[in-house]
């Protein structure tokens, strides 16, 4: 563990890009007059892709769109997927009785921002209700029940959804069709049988097939290629190829392009649609660097053929990733870390969109950025977020001075003094660890008048 005395460096950093930020009127005046020219130059993501023509989505939560959730949600991507609002299980989970309060409620919220939405995902051989999994039923029946929730779904949404992922995960590692309900059910023909009756259901909605470990060329992508191929000549209907992109640190395919370019010239399109690249925990920044790469190489990969339409997180944020619950020990996977702080896999996507004027995080050092979180007449409350990456810290102190008069009234997760207009707070004996790709924070609220600006924090 290096220590701080080797690695100090002290910046004003936000913390979160400039749009996420701009919350109230004061904190927008504040974070213009001091933010270093760096970073205010940041552009969110979805203006970015936007000039590209291109998709830069996020699967969401939707009983967490609020706050600074929801302000990233809304600021930083141009298209929604709900994580699991859609799937049969969320809304049948009774057979008759539906449940859209969560499905309803990110439809919403996209279009109220502007936002495309990916609907995910209507025939699958997981999350379905088990009044569907434990039924027995006959070809006939099956049939008429994949049919029937196929209408009612996409029917309810029809004219609002830009996208369906109709069939997901239909093939085996080798790939052999994978054993499912519809397979077994109904034979391989399930897959045409329901784009069929989506396209009758909504014929705006661009109709996809989705599966993972289809990035690079291999047995099961040439398995779903073979697939497309046969449905287009057959005149099924199908837009395009999901291809997830679950990957593992470091090991994005190296035929990534070769592989969107050959689905892409069957005449579909091609979307990346749940890209999350995990490493083993902790992160540290030479993890966090790799990670960067292996981002922006997905997307160059995406970019470079025409027809790929773009790409969507599978969460945007390390606090909302299925990751650690399905691989113990693993994580870190998403563009933000759990404190909504940006990852250096955010910039790296912001270049490859484009955006040449961000500068990374500062390396090898703790940084503290100081940001006013929300404000009233005369009062206002502060955080300070304390990150480390390439260093670490076992205690620490940070300081600033306050420019017009402000006054601290109480703070919290510190331990907090004013003398004069400095103010200087030590870390609670419970967060003084920071640990190398970690960050803690602390809170305070203040009174001001005339203005607020935001000071530059030391740390030490
Ligand atoms: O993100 C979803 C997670 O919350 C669920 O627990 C999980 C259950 O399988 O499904 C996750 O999303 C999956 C997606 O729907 C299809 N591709 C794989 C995703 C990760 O498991």
């Amino acid at each position: 563990m290096r220590s701080l005395r080797t690695t100090l460096r002290t910046t004003l950093r936000t913390g979160l890009p400039l749009g996420a930020l701009l919350t109230g009127v004061a904190t927008i005046g504040a974070l213009l007059l001091t933010a270093p020219a760096a970073h205010a130059a940041e552009t969110p993501l979805r203006d970015l892709a936007a000039a590209k023509g291109k998709v830069i989505g996020t699967a969401v939560t939707g009983s967490k769109l609020t706050g600074t959730y929801g302000d990233i949600a809304g600021s930083e991507f141009n298209a929604l997927t709900p994580g699991n609002a859609m799937k049969w299980g969320s809304v049948e989970p009774t057979r008759g009785s539906f449940n859209w309060a969560e499905a309803d409620q990110i439809v919403d919220f996209a279009e109220a921002h502007g936002q495309q939405v990916r609907g995910h995902t209507l025939v699958w051989h997981s999350q379905n209700p088990s009044w569907l999994t434990n039924g027995s039923w006959t070809s006939a029946e099956l049939s008429q029940l994949m049919n029937d929730h196929i209408a009612l779904e996409v029917g309810r949404y029809k004219g609002r959804l830009a996208t369906w992922d109709v069939v997901n995960e239909a093939f085996n590692e080798d790939g052999t069709y994978r054993q499912t309900l519809w397979y077994n059910g109904l034979g391989a023909d399930y897959i045409a049988q329901a784009l069929t009756a989506a396209r009758a259901a909504d014929p705006s909605a661009k109709l996809y097939i989705n599966d993972y470990n289809v990035e690079g060329v291999n047995a099961k992508s040439t398995a779903l290629y073979n697939l497309v191929k046969s449905l287009k000549e057959r005149g099924v209907p199908i837009d395009g190829v999901g291809l997830q992109a679950h990957l593992i640190l470091g090991q994005v395919p190296s035929t990534m392009q070769q592989n969107i370019q050959r689905f892409a010239d069957l005449g579909v399109d091609v979307a990346i649609t749940e890209l999350d690249i995990r490493m083993q925990l902790p992160s540290d920044s030479a993890k966090l660097t790799q990670q960067a790469a292996d981002y922006k190489a997905v997307m160059n990969a995406c970019l470079a053929v025409s027809r790929c339409v773009g790409a969507t997180v599978w969460g945007f944020t390390d606090s909302d990733s299925w990751v650690p619950s399905t691989f113990p020990g693993q994580g870190a996977a998403t563009p933000y870390d759990e404190n909504y702080a940006p990852k250096p896999a955010y910039h790296a996507i912001a270049e490859s969109l484009g955006g040449g004027t961000t500068t990374p995080p500062p390396t090898d050092a703790c940084t503290a950025a100081y940001s006013v979180t929300s404000q009233w007449n005369t009062g206002f409350t502060g955080q300070v977020r304390i990150a480390c990456s390439g260093a670490a810290l076992s205690s620490w102190k940070a300081s600033w001075t306050f420019g017009a008069g402000q006054q601290l009234t109480q703070a919290w997760n510190a331990s907090c003094t004013q003398s004069g207009a400095t103010v200087t707070c030590s870390n609670a004996s419970y967060n003084g660890t920071v640990p190398d790709g970690g960050s803690v924070t602390f809170g305070f609220n203040g009174s001001w008048s005339g203005s607020n600006p935001v000071p530059a924090v030391t740390l030490g």
